[in-house]
């Protein structure tokens, strides 16, 4: 069994009902428990150039599973939910309707082409004050406490 953290994002279409979709299809999911899901908080678009009020804002979240599943499998399984709420990859950090990123699978740390923990998550205060709030002691594997890190980005 491993402990992941997913973050969900969207800022197309019905934002929150397509993130609470995708949590359903996680809990439907065999060999997943979905253990803690965060509210969501609205955020700027943040493009390749910067924040980007001129693009229409994020809604963000993270959830926390324990699972069966190895990490391409759950990767896999987040690519498909994607799919099926009518995710389109056209630019780097492009709208979108879903998206669903793997942010830590247990210790593992890895670098092929799935990447983990996440390469962003760790600037990101729209994924790390979420995780925070479901848990004071989360750890980003290799970078440090959640708690930390949200204070640096903040600051
Ligand atoms: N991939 C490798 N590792 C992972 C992982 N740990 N989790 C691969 C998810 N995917 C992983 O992902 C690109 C490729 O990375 C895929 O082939 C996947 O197998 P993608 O979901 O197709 O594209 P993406 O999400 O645009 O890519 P990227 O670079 O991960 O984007 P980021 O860094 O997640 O940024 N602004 C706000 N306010 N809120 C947001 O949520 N998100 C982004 C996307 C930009 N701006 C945002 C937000
Ligand atoms: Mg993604």
């Amino acid at each position: 069994m491993t402990r992941a953290v997913i973050a969900t994002g969207a800022n197309l279409g019905d934002r929150a009902g397509t993130i609470a979709a995708a949590i359903e299809r996680l809990r439907a999911t065999n060999g997943v428990a979905v253990l803690a899901v965060s509210e969501l908080v609205e955020t700027i678009a943040i493009r390749p150039d910067g924040p980007d009020d001129s693009h229409p804002s994020y809604l963000n979240g993270v959830a926390i599973l324990d699972t069966t599943l190895s990490a391409a499998s759950l990767l896999a399984i987040l690519h498909a939910i994607e799919d099926d709420h009518g995710r389109t990859r056209t630019e780097r950090w492009g709208d979108r309707t879903l998206d669903l990123d793997l942010i830590v699978f247990g210790d593992l740390i890895e670098d092929g082409n799935l990447v983990v923990p996440h390469p962003r998550a760790h600037e990101r205060s729209f994924v790390l004050g979420p995780w925070l709030s479901l848990d004071p002691d989360a750890v980003i594997p290799g970078r440090g406490p959640v708690s930390a890190l949200l204070a640096a980005v903040l600051a």
